[in-house]
Protein backbone atom coordinates (compact mmCIF):
# COMPACT_ATOMS: atom_id res chain seq x y z
CA UNK A 1 0.00 0.00 0.00
CA UNK A 2 0.74 3.72 -0.94
CA UNK A 3 2.17 5.77 2.09
CA UNK A 4 -0.57 8.72 2.32
CA UNK A 5 0.48 12.03 2.05
CA UNK A 6 -0.81 14.52 4.68
CA UNK A 7 -0.15 18.23 4.84
CA UNK A 8 -0.76 20.72 7.53
CA UNK A 9 -0.46 24.36 6.77
CA UNK A 10 -0.37 26.06 9.06
CA UNK A 11 -0.03 24.36 11.97
CA UNK A 12 -2.89 26.60 14.43
CA UNK A 13 -2.78 27.86 17.93
CA UNK A 14 1.03 28.31 17.66
CA UNK A 15 3.05 32.47 16.26
CA UNK A 16 3.70 32.02 12.80
CA UNK A 17 3.21 29.68 9.78
CA UNK A 18 4.66 26.26 10.29
CA UNK A 19 4.07 23.29 7.97
CA UNK A 20 4.52 20.10 8.70
CA UNK A 21 3.74 17.45 6.08
CA UNK A 22 3.93 13.85 6.45
CA UNK A 23 3.49 10.10 4.91
CA UNK A 24 1.32 7.49 7.01
CA UNK A 25 1.05 4.06 6.35
CA UNK A 26 -1.55 1.53 8.46
CA UNK A 27 -2.28 4.18 11.19
CA UNK A 28 1.28 5.22 11.51
CA UNK A 29 3.62 8.27 10.62
CA UNK A 30 6.23 6.96 8.61
CA UNK A 31 8.28 10.31 7.57
CA UNK A 32 7.63 13.84 8.26
CA UNK A 33 9.43 17.35 7.22
CA UNK A 34 8.78 20.54 8.86
CA UNK A 35 8.69 23.58 7.12
CA UNK A 36 8.77 27.29 8.15
CA UNK A 37 7.30 29.20 5.44
CA UNK A 38 8.35 33.07 6.24
CA UNK A 39 11.16 34.89 5.95
CA UNK A 40 12.21 38.23 7.55
CA UNK A 41 15.92 38.25 8.41
CA UNK A 42 16.32 40.64 11.83
CA UNK A 43 19.93 39.19 11.88
CA UNK A 44 20.52 41.49 8.36
CA UNK A 45 18.67 44.64 9.71
CA UNK A 46 21.11 44.89 13.08
CA UNK A 47 24.29 45.64 10.91
CA UNK A 48 25.32 49.16 10.97
CA UNK A 49 23.01 49.84 14.67
CA UNK A 50 24.14 51.45 17.89
CA UNK A 51 24.97 47.92 19.93
CA UNK A 52 23.26 49.63 22.84
CA UNK A 53 19.95 49.67 20.80
CA UNK A 54 19.93 45.94 20.01
CA UNK A 55 18.42 44.96 22.32
CA UNK A 56 15.19 46.91 21.37
CA UNK A 57 15.67 45.03 17.54
CA UNK A 58 16.19 41.86 18.30
CA UNK A 59 12.94 42.22 21.10
CA UNK A 60 10.54 42.78 18.29
CA UNK A 61 11.25 38.98 16.66
CA UNK A 62 9.01 37.67 18.63
CA UNK A 63 5.17 39.45 20.31
CA UNK A 64 4.97 35.52 22.37
CA UNK A 65 8.23 35.31 24.19
CA UNK A 66 8.40 39.28 24.66
CA UNK A 67 11.37 39.25 26.72
CA UNK A 68 13.93 37.14 25.71
CA UNK A 69 15.42 38.50 23.17
CA UNK A 70 15.69 41.45 24.89
CA UNK A 71 17.71 39.87 27.37
CA UNK A 72 19.80 37.90 25.39
CA UNK A 73 21.08 40.74 23.47
CA UNK A 74 21.55 42.50 26.25
CA UNK A 75 24.00 40.07 27.52
CA UNK A 76 25.79 39.66 24.34
CA UNK A 77 26.25 43.27 24.36
CA UNK A 78 27.26 43.28 27.91
CA UNK A 79 29.95 40.40 27.20
CA UNK A 80 31.83 42.13 24.30
CA UNK A 81 32.02 45.35 26.16
CA UNK A 82 32.71 44.11 29.67
CA UNK A 83 29.82 44.88 31.77
CA UNK A 84 28.48 43.76 34.57
CA UNK A 85 25.15 44.58 35.93
CA UNK A 86 24.15 45.49 39.31
CA UNK A 87 22.47 42.67 41.62
CA UNK A 88 19.33 44.50 41.61
CA UNK A 89 18.96 44.56 37.71
CA UNK A 90 19.76 40.89 37.66
CA UNK A 91 17.44 39.90 40.17
CA UNK A 92 14.73 41.95 38.37
CA UNK A 93 15.58 40.49 34.93
CA UNK A 94 14.95 37.00 36.57
CA UNK A 95 11.52 38.43 37.70
CA UNK A 96 10.68 39.75 34.59
CA UNK A 97 12.33 36.76 33.04
CA UNK A 98 10.20 34.05 35.27
CA UNK A 99 7.22 36.01 35.05
CA UNK A 100 7.30 35.63 31.24
CA UNK A 101 7.89 31.85 31.74
CA UNK A 102 5.04 31.59 33.86
CA UNK A 103 2.66 33.42 31.86
CA UNK A 104 3.71 31.20 28.81
CA UNK A 105 3.59 28.00 29.73
CA UNK A 106 0.02 28.53 31.35
CA UNK A 107 -1.14 29.97 28.23
CA UNK A 108 0.54 27.44 26.25
CA UNK A 109 -1.06 24.84 28.34
CA UNK A 110 -4.36 26.00 27.99
CA UNK A 111 -4.99 28.02 25.07
CA UNK A 112 -2.24 26.61 22.32
CA UNK A 113 -2.19 22.60 23.56
CA UNK A 114 -4.85 21.76 26.13
CA UNK A 115 -7.80 21.39 23.14
CA UNK A 116 -5.20 18.69 21.68
CA UNK A 117 -6.60 16.73 24.55
CA UNK A 118 -9.93 18.34 25.87
CA UNK A 119 -12.96 17.58 23.82
CA UNK A 120 -15.38 21.03 24.47
CA UNK A 121 -18.35 19.70 22.62
CA UNK A 122 -17.64 16.68 25.17
CA UNK A 123 -18.36 18.98 27.78
CA UNK A 124 -21.63 19.92 27.41
CA UNK A 125 -22.35 16.18 28.26
CA UNK A 126 -21.13 16.69 31.76
CA UNK A 127 -22.94 16.85 35.18
CA UNK A 128 -21.40 20.01 36.44
CA UNK A 129 -21.63 18.22 40.46
CA UNK A 130 -19.22 15.59 39.33
CA UNK A 131 -17.02 18.30 37.89
CA UNK A 132 -17.61 20.04 41.39
CA UNK A 133 -16.31 16.69 42.87
CA UNK A 134 -13.23 16.15 40.69
CA UNK A 135 -12.11 19.84 41.43
CA UNK A 136 -12.64 19.70 45.23
CA UNK A 137 -10.23 16.16 45.05
CA UNK A 138 -7.63 17.19 43.84
CA UNK A 139 -7.20 21.33 44.63
CA UNK A 140 -7.94 23.65 47.45
CA UNK A 141 -8.80 26.20 43.90
CA UNK A 142 -11.67 28.38 45.31
CA UNK A 143 -13.93 27.85 41.92
CA UNK A 144 -15.56 24.74 42.62
CA UNK A 145 -18.27 24.85 43.38
CA UNK A 146 -21.90 22.48 40.69
CA UNK A 147 -23.27 25.95 40.18
CA UNK A 148 -20.02 27.53 38.79
CA UNK A 149 -19.52 24.77 36.34
CA UNK A 150 -23.06 24.65 35.75
CA UNK A 151 -22.64 28.39 34.29
CA UNK A 152 -19.51 27.34 32.38
CA UNK A 153 -21.10 24.76 30.69
CA UNK A 154 -23.82 27.42 29.57
CA UNK A 155 -21.75 29.43 28.32
CA UNK A 156 -20.29 26.72 26.16
CA UNK A 157 -23.73 25.92 25.26
CA UNK A 158 -24.51 29.39 24.15
CA UNK A 159 -21.59 29.14 22.08
CA UNK A 160 -22.28 25.80 20.02
CA UNK A 161 -26.09 26.95 20.04
CA UNK A 162 -25.03 29.71 17.98
CA UNK A 163 -22.78 27.94 15.50
CA UNK A 164 -20.05 30.13 16.30
CA UNK A 165 -17.61 28.20 18.25
CA UNK A 166 -15.42 31.18 18.09
CA UNK A 167 -12.27 30.39 20.29
CA UNK A 168 -13.36 26.54 20.00
CA UNK A 169 -13.81 26.80 16.20
CA UNK A 170 -12.01 24.55 13.85
CA UNK A 171 -11.11 21.50 16.69
CA UNK A 172 -11.73 18.05 15.71
CA UNK A 173 -14.55 17.53 18.26
CA UNK A 174 -15.60 13.62 18.54
CA UNK A 175 -12.28 12.54 17.18
CA UNK A 176 -11.79 8.95 18.79
CA UNK A 177 -8.30 9.67 20.43
CA UNK A 178 -10.15 11.75 22.76
CA UNK A 179 -9.90 10.57 26.43
CA UNK A 180 -11.46 12.45 28.54
CA UNK A 181 -14.80 11.91 30.76
CA UNK A 182 -16.97 14.65 29.80
CA UNK A 183 -17.16 15.91 33.87
CA UNK A 184 -12.87 16.26 33.30
CA UNK A 185 -13.57 18.61 29.92
CA UNK A 186 -15.45 20.88 31.28
CA UNK A 187 -13.09 21.56 34.64
CA UNK A 188 -10.44 22.10 31.67
CA UNK A 189 -12.85 24.51 29.71
CA UNK A 190 -13.06 26.37 32.51
CA UNK A 191 -9.80 26.77 33.84
CA UNK A 192 -9.07 27.65 29.95
CA UNK A 193 -11.37 30.80 30.61
CA UNK A 194 -10.01 31.66 34.31
CA UNK A 195 -6.50 31.40 33.08
CA UNK A 196 -7.57 34.15 29.98
CA UNK A 197 -8.16 36.99 32.77
CA UNK A 198 -5.36 35.17 35.31
CA UNK A 199 -2.77 35.75 32.39
CA UNK A 200 -3.72 39.54 32.34
CA UNK A 201 -3.35 40.49 36.14
CA UNK A 202 -0.13 38.87 36.57
CA UNK A 203 1.55 39.86 33.65
CA UNK A 204 1.40 43.77 34.84
CA UNK A 205 4.55 42.81 37.06
CA UNK A 206 6.31 43.76 33.26
CA UNK A 207 4.81 47.23 33.22
CA UNK A 208 5.99 47.88 36.60
CA UNK A 209 9.65 46.76 35.57
CA UNK A 210 9.66 47.44 32.42
CA UNK A 211 6.71 50.20 31.65
CA UNK A 212 4.79 48.68 29.10
CA UNK A 213 4.34 44.55 28.10
CA UNK A 214 4.71 43.26 25.53
CA UNK A 215 7.98 43.89 25.15
CA UNK A 216 8.63 45.65 28.11
CA UNK A 217 11.94 47.95 28.58
CA UNK A 218 15.70 46.67 28.93
CA UNK A 219 19.01 48.64 29.15
CA UNK A 220 22.40 47.42 28.46
CA UNK A 221 23.92 47.57 31.68
CA UNK A 222 21.38 47.35 33.72
CA UNK A 223 17.66 47.51 33.94
CA UNK A 224 15.26 51.14 32.60
CA UNK A 225 13.41 51.31 36.21
CA UNK A 226 14.74 53.60 39.39
CA UNK A 227 14.18 52.39 42.61
CA UNK A 228 12.83 54.79 45.11
CA UNK A 229 10.61 53.83 47.63
CA UNK A 230 9.46 57.63 48.65
CA UNK A 231 8.97 58.52 44.85
CA UNK A 232 5.33 57.81 42.74
CA UNK A 233 7.12 58.36 39.66
CA UNK A 234 9.82 55.17 40.26
CA UNK A 235 9.72 51.47 41.80
CA UNK A 236 8.29 52.16 45.39
CA UNK A 237 6.54 50.72 48.33
CA UNK A 238 3.20 50.93 46.82
CA UNK A 239 4.58 48.94 43.37
CA UNK A 240 6.78 46.44 45.17
CA UNK A 241 3.19 45.67 47.07
CA UNK A 242 1.57 45.18 43.88
CA UNK A 243 4.00 43.03 42.64
CA UNK A 244 5.04 40.79 45.48
CA UNK A 245 0.68 39.85 44.91
CA UNK A 246 0.87 39.05 41.42
CA UNK A 247 3.49 36.55 42.54
CA UNK A 248 1.33 35.03 44.89
CA UNK A 249 -1.41 34.87 42.33
CA UNK A 250 0.83 33.68 39.93
CA UNK A 251 1.93 30.72 42.50
CA UNK A 252 -1.57 29.98 43.81
CA UNK A 253 -2.97 29.45 40.27
CA UNK A 254 0.27 27.21 38.88
CA UNK A 255 -0.04 25.24 42.11
CA UNK A 256 -4.01 24.82 42.51
CA UNK A 257 -5.30 24.96 39.16
CA UNK A 258 -2.39 24.46 36.17
CA UNK A 259 -0.45 21.93 38.01
CA UNK A 260 -3.57 19.43 39.48
CA UNK A 261 -4.75 20.06 35.93
CA UNK A 262 -2.09 18.60 33.79
CA UNK A 263 -1.49 15.54 36.45
CA UNK A 264 -5.16 14.57 35.70
CA UNK A 265 -5.45 15.32 32.36
CA UNK A 266 -2.09 13.03 31.89
CA UNK A 267 -2.94 10.27 33.18
CA UNK A 268 -5.91 9.50 31.19
CA UNK A 269 -3.29 9.70 28.24
CA UNK A 270 -0.41 7.84 29.83
CA UNK A 271 0.22 5.75 26.12
CA UNK A 272 1.35 9.36 24.87
CA UNK A 273 4.34 8.48 27.24
CA UNK A 274 5.45 6.05 24.61
CA UNK A 275 5.11 8.20 21.89
CA UNK A 276 6.74 10.86 20.51
CA UNK A 277 10.13 10.77 21.64
CA UNK A 278 12.49 11.67 18.49
CA UNK A 279 15.97 13.33 19.07
CA UNK A 280 17.68 12.33 22.81
CA UNK A 281 20.36 14.90 22.61
CA UNK A 282 18.93 17.35 24.99
CA UNK A 283 21.09 20.71 25.17
CA UNK A 284 20.07 23.77 28.20
CA UNK A 285 22.16 26.82 28.83
CA UNK A 286 20.50 27.03 31.68
CA UNK A 287 19.14 29.56 33.12
CA UNK A 288 18.57 32.07 36.14
CA UNK A 289 21.84 33.71 37.43
CA UNK A 290 21.51 33.80 40.64
CA UNK A 291 25.00 34.78 41.78
CA UNK A 292 25.94 38.10 43.66
CA UNK A 293 27.18 39.45 40.99
CA UNK A 294 25.11 38.36 38.26
CA UNK A 295 27.37 35.44 37.52
CA UNK A 296 26.34 34.41 34.46
CA UNK A 297 27.26 30.79 35.56
CA UNK A 298 25.52 30.24 38.46
CA UNK A 299 21.81 29.31 37.24
CA UNK A 300 19.15 27.99 38.91
CA UNK A 301 18.86 25.64 35.95
CA UNK A 302 22.06 24.63 34.54
CA UNK A 303 23.61 24.72 31.97
CA UNK A 304 25.09 21.13 30.17
CA UNK A 305 24.09 18.28 27.56
CA UNK A 306 22.32 14.99 27.57
CA UNK A 307 23.52 12.87 24.73
CA UNK A 308 21.72 9.75 23.67
CA UNK A 309 19.24 10.08 26.60
CA UNK A 310 21.73 8.81 28.83
CA UNK A 311 20.71 10.56 32.41
CA UNK A 312 23.71 9.39 33.96
CA UNK A 313 26.23 12.17 32.27
CA UNK A 314 25.85 15.77 31.95
CA UNK A 315 28.30 17.05 29.73
CA UNK A 316 29.50 20.84 29.27
CA UNK A 317 28.64 23.54 26.83
CA UNK A 318 31.09 24.67 24.69
CA UNK A 319 29.42 27.55 22.76
CA UNK A 320 32.35 27.08 20.04
CA UNK A 321 30.56 23.67 19.10
CA UNK A 322 27.15 25.38 17.90
CA UNK A 323 26.70 25.33 14.10
CA UNK A 324 24.49 26.29 11.84
CA UNK A 325 23.61 24.44 8.24
CA UNK A 326 21.70 25.21 5.21
CA UNK A 327 21.93 22.01 3.12
CA UNK A 328 17.64 21.70 3.74
CA UNK A 329 17.60 25.50 4.02
CA UNK A 330 16.61 28.73 1.92
CA UNK A 331 19.52 29.97 1.92
CA UNK A 332 23.23 30.06 0.62
CA UNK A 333 26.83 30.42 1.87
CA UNK A 334 30.07 31.79 0.64
CA UNK A 335 31.44 28.61 1.27
CA UNK A 336 28.80 26.46 -0.16
CA UNK A 337 25.53 24.49 0.81
CA UNK A 338 27.88 21.85 2.78
CA UNK A 339 29.33 24.29 5.05
CA UNK A 340 28.30 24.71 8.72
CA UNK A 341 29.36 27.98 10.17
CA UNK A 342 29.48 29.23 13.80
CA UNK A 343 27.54 31.94 14.55
CA UNK A 344 30.97 34.71 14.66
CA UNK A 345 31.25 33.78 11.11
CA UNK A 346 27.29 33.38 10.42
CA UNK A 347 25.48 34.47 7.49
CA UNK A 348 22.14 35.36 6.65
CA UNK A 349 21.50 35.01 2.53
CA UNK A 350 18.27 34.43 1.75
CA UNK A 351 18.14 32.18 -1.48
CA UNK A 352 14.53 30.98 -2.38
CA UNK A 353 14.55 27.80 -4.83
CA UNK A 354 11.45 26.35 -4.12
CA UNK A 355 7.88 26.38 -6.27
CA UNK A 356 5.96 29.32 -6.27
CA UNK A 357 3.19 29.25 -3.71
CA UNK A 358 0.79 28.01 -3.56
CA UNK A 359 2.61 24.56 -3.92
CA UNK A 360 1.42 20.93 -3.65
CA UNK A 361 4.35 19.23 -1.41
CA UNK A 362 7.75 20.06 0.00
CA UNK A 363 8.30 16.65 0.28
CA UNK A 364 10.88 15.11 -1.71
CA UNK A 365 12.50 18.73 -2.46
CA UNK A 366 16.25 18.93 -1.17
CA UNK A 367 15.46 22.41 0.24
CA UNK A 368 12.25 22.97 2.08
CA UNK A 369 12.33 25.22 4.62
CA UNK A 370 13.38 28.94 6.29
CA UNK A 371 14.67 27.58 9.11
CA UNK A 372 18.25 26.65 9.22
CA UNK A 373 19.37 23.83 10.83
CA UNK A 374 21.77 23.90 14.12
CA UNK A 375 23.84 20.95 15.39
CA UNK A 376 26.20 21.02 18.21
CA UNK A 377 29.09 18.73 17.64
CA UNK A 378 27.05 17.91 14.50
CA UNK A 379 24.34 16.56 16.34
CA UNK A 380 20.62 17.91 16.45
CA UNK A 381 19.39 18.94 19.65
CA UNK A 382 16.23 18.91 21.26
CA UNK A 383 15.64 22.37 23.62
CA UNK A 384 12.55 23.50 25.74
CA UNK A 385 11.83 22.65 29.42
CA UNK A 386 12.16 18.57 28.95
CA UNK A 387 16.02 19.30 28.33
CA UNK A 388 15.98 21.70 30.99
CA UNK A 389 14.37 19.22 33.73
CA UNK A 390 16.54 16.34 32.45
CA UNK A 391 19.75 18.38 32.54
CA UNK A 392 18.69 19.33 36.07
CA UNK A 393 17.92 15.90 37.18
CA UNK A 394 21.00 14.60 35.85
CA UNK A 395 22.80 17.35 37.51
CA UNK A 396 21.36 16.51 41.04
CA UNK A 397 18.96 19.53 41.22
CA UNK A 398 16.78 18.67 44.47
CA UNK A 399 13.86 20.60 43.97
CA UNK A 400 13.70 19.25 39.98
CA UNK A 401 14.68 15.76 41.35
CA UNK A 402 11.86 15.89 44.02
CA UNK A 403 9.65 16.93 41.39
CA UNK A 404 10.60 14.83 38.52
CA UNK A 405 10.26 11.56 40.93
CA UNK A 406 7.17 12.38 42.35
CA UNK A 407 5.19 12.99 38.81
CA UNK A 408 6.64 9.44 37.61
CA UNK A 409 5.39 8.21 40.74
CA UNK A 410 1.85 9.59 40.47
CA UNK A 411 1.24 8.58 37.00
CA UNK A 412 3.00 5.08 37.75
CA UNK A 413 5.15 5.30 35.01
CA UNK A 414 9.23 4.87 34.81
CA UNK A 415 11.92 7.91 33.65
CA UNK A 416 11.97 6.39 30.09
CA UNK A 417 8.65 8.42 29.67
CA UNK A 418 9.85 11.48 29.86
CA UNK A 419 11.40 11.01 26.43
CA UNK A 420 7.98 11.36 24.40
CA UNK A 421 5.54 13.99 23.75
CA UNK A 422 4.10 13.61 27.00
CA UNK A 423 6.97 14.11 28.87
CA UNK A 424 7.51 17.44 27.24
CA UNK A 425 4.32 18.88 28.32
CA UNK A 426 4.88 17.57 31.61
CA UNK A 427 8.29 18.88 32.07
CA UNK A 428 7.02 22.21 31.06
CA UNK A 429 4.27 21.96 34.37
CA UNK A 430 6.70 21.00 36.13
CA UNK A 431 9.29 23.85 35.88
CA UNK A 432 6.19 26.20 36.02
CA UNK A 433 5.78 25.27 39.49
CA UNK A 434 9.52 25.24 40.35
CA UNK A 435 9.85 29.16 38.78
CA UNK A 436 6.24 29.89 40.26
CA UNK A 437 8.05 29.32 44.30
CA UNK A 438 11.11 30.67 42.96
CA UNK A 439 9.81 33.93 42.26
CA UNK A 440 9.08 34.44 46.07
CA UNK A 441 12.71 33.90 46.73
CA UNK A 442 14.03 36.40 44.28
CA UNK A 443 11.57 39.08 45.40
CA UNK A 444 12.57 38.47 48.76
CA UNK A 445 16.76 39.16 47.89
CA UNK A 446 15.46 42.65 45.89
CA UNK A 447 13.37 43.52 49.37
CA UNK A 448 16.43 42.78 51.59
CA UNK A 449 18.60 44.47 49.34
CA UNK A 450 16.70 47.79 49.08
CA UNK A 451 16.52 47.70 52.81
CA UNK A 452 20.18 47.59 53.42
CA UNK A 453 20.78 50.49 51.03
CA UNK A 454 20.84 49.17 47.68
CA UNK A 455 18.72 51.19 44.81
CA UNK A 456 21.06 50.63 42.05
CA UNK A 457 19.83 49.54 38.55
CA UNK A 458 22.09 50.42 35.91
CA UNK A 459 25.94 50.83 36.10
CA UNK A 460 27.24 53.76 33.08
CA UNK A 461 30.54 51.43 33.33
CA UNK A 462 31.71 51.05 29.38
CA UNK A 463 28.54 52.87 28.12
CA UNK A 464 30.40 55.73 26.30
CA UNK A 465 31.48 54.08 23.01
CA UNK A 466 34.54 56.21 23.05
CA UNK A 467 35.90 53.62 25.60
CA UNK A 468 35.13 50.81 23.77
CA UNK A 469 38.13 48.91 21.54
CA UNK A 470 37.51 49.40 17.97
CA UNK A 471 36.53 45.69 17.58
CA UNK A 472 34.76 43.48 20.18
CA UNK A 473 32.47 40.45 19.74
CA UNK A 474 29.95 38.61 22.66
CA UNK A 475 27.40 36.38 23.26
CA UNK A 476 24.63 36.12 25.39
CA UNK A 477 22.75 32.84 25.96
CA UNK A 478 19.48 32.30 28.41
CA UNK A 479 17.46 29.19 27.90
CA UNK A 480 13.83 30.79 27.02
CA UNK A 481 10.39 28.58 27.60
CA UNK A 482 10.97 26.69 24.69
CA UNK A 483 14.50 26.63 25.20
CA UNK A 484 18.06 27.31 24.53
CA UNK A 485 18.90 31.13 23.41
CA UNK A 486 21.98 32.50 22.20
CA UNK A 487 22.55 35.70 20.61
CA UNK A 488 25.92 36.71 19.03
CA UNK A 489 27.37 40.16 18.29
CA UNK A 490 30.71 41.32 16.70
CA UNK A 491 30.90 45.27 17.31
CA UNK A 492 33.05 47.60 14.81
CA UNK A 493 33.66 50.97 15.38
CA UNK A 494 30.80 51.70 17.73
CA UNK A 495 28.64 49.32 15.57
CA UNK A 496 27.11 46.13 14.87
CA UNK A 497 29.26 44.54 12.51
CA UNK A 498 27.31 41.20 12.41
CA UNK A 499 24.77 39.64 14.42
CA UNK A 500 23.31 36.29 15.13
CA UNK A 501 20.23 34.36 16.65
CA UNK A 502 20.11 31.16 17.22
CA UNK A 503 16.97 30.57 18.62
CA UNK A 504 14.93 27.72 20.83
CA UNK A 505 12.09 26.88 17.47
CA UNK A 506 14.93 26.91 15.10
CA UNK A 507 17.06 23.92 17.01
CA UNK A 508 13.20 22.29 17.44
CA UNK A 509 12.38 22.90 14.06
CA UNK A 510 15.41 22.37 12.26
CA UNK A 511 15.45 20.20 8.90
CA UNK A 512 17.20 17.30 8.36
CA UNK A 513 21.06 18.10 7.63
CA UNK A 514 23.87 16.75 5.38
CA UNK A 515 24.07 13.82 6.69
CA UNK A 516 20.08 13.20 6.35
CA UNK A 517 19.54 13.52 10.77
CA UNK A 518 16.28 14.99 10.91
CA UNK A 519 15.35 17.74 13.80
CA UNK A 520 13.39 17.18 16.62
CA UNK A 521 10.22 17.99 15.16
CA UNK A 522 10.50 16.01 12.40
CA UNK A 523 11.93 12.93 14.62
CA UNK A 524 9.43 12.96 17.07
CA UNK A 525 6.53 12.13 14.24
CA UNK A 526 7.88 9.37 13.82
CA UNK A 527 9.01 8.05 17.17
CA UNK A 528 5.82 5.31 17.02
CA UNK A 529 3.61 7.91 16.28
CA UNK A 530 -0.11 7.15 15.66
CA UNK A 531 -2.29 8.69 13.07
CA UNK A 532 -5.72 7.85 13.24
CA UNK A 533 -7.29 9.75 10.47
CA UNK A 534 -5.28 11.34 8.10
CA UNK A 535 -7.86 14.08 7.27
CA UNK A 536 -8.13 14.90 10.92
CA UNK A 537 -4.63 15.04 12.15
CA UNK A 538 -4.98 15.70 16.15
CA UNK A 539 -2.13 13.59 17.16
CA UNK A 540 -0.05 15.63 14.94
CA UNK A 541 -0.82 18.05 16.69
CA UNK A 542 -0.28 16.79 20.16
CA UNK A 543 3.27 16.43 19.34
CA UNK A 544 4.14 19.85 17.11
CA UNK A 545 2.14 21.60 19.87
CA UNK A 546 4.21 19.85 23.14
CA UNK A 547 7.44 21.37 22.13
CA UNK A 548 5.02 25.06 21.69
CA UNK A 549 6.30 25.79 18.23
CA UNK A 550 7.30 29.65 17.77
CA UNK A 551 8.16 30.29 13.81
CA UNK A 552 8.81 33.96 14.54
CA UNK A 553 11.63 33.53 16.83
CA UNK A 554 12.98 30.87 14.32
CA UNK A 555 13.58 32.44 11.39
CA UNK A 556 12.99 36.02 13.06
CA UNK A 557 9.86 37.31 11.67
CA UNK A 558 8.18 39.81 12.91
CA UNK A 559 4.52 39.35 11.55
CA UNK A 560 2.39 37.10 9.66
CA UNK A 561 0.42 38.55 6.48
CA UNK A 562 -0.27 35.21 4.71
CA UNK A 563 -3.44 33.90 3.98
CA UNK A 564 -5.47 32.54 7.39
CA UNK A 565 -6.43 29.32 5.76
CA UNK A 566 -5.54 26.37 7.07
CA UNK A 567 -5.25 23.54 4.84
CA UNK A 568 -5.38 19.80 5.61
CA UNK A 569 -4.65 17.84 2.69
CA UNK A 570 -4.26 14.29 2.04
CA UNK A 571 -3.86 11.65 -0.87
NI1 LIG B 1 8.64 33.44 19.79
FE1 LIG B 1 10.97 32.24 21.57
C1 LIG B 1 10.83 31.43 23.24
C2 LIG B 1 12.72 32.49 21.72
S1 LIG B 1 11.15 30.45 20.49
S2 LIG B 1 8.75 32.29 21.39
O1 LIG B 1 10.65 30.94 24.20
O2 LIG B 1 13.78 32.71 21.78
O3 LIG B 1 12.12 29.91 19.54
MG1 LIG C 1 19.51 32.88 13.20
Amino acid sequence: MAATKIVVDPITRIEGHLRIEAQAEAGRISNAWASSTQFRGIEIIMQGRDPRDAWAFTQRICGVCTVVHAVASCRAVEDALGIVIPPNANLIRNLVHGMQFIQDHVIHFYHLHALDWVDVVSALDADPAETARIARSISPWPNNSASYFADVKERIRTFVASGQLGIFANGYWGHPAYKLPPAVNLLAVAHYLEALDWQRDVIRLHTIFGGKNPHPNFLVGGMACAINLEDTGTINAESLVDIQGMIRRARAFVEQVYWPDLVAIAGYYKEWAAIGGGVRHFLSVGEFPEGDLADLDKLYFPRGIILDGDLSTVHPYDQQQVKEYITSSWYEYEAGDAAGLHPWEGETKAKYTGPPPPFDYLQGLDKYTWMKAPRYEGRPMQVGPLARMLVSFASGHAEVTEIVRATLGALDVGPAALFSTLGRTAARGMETVLLARRMEAWFDQLIARIKGGDTATFTGDHWDPSTWPSTAQGYGFLDAPRGALGHWVQIRDGKVSRYQCVVPSTWNCSPRDGDGQMGPYEASLVDNHPLVRPDQPLEILRTIHSFDPCMACGVHVLDATGQPIVEVKVQ
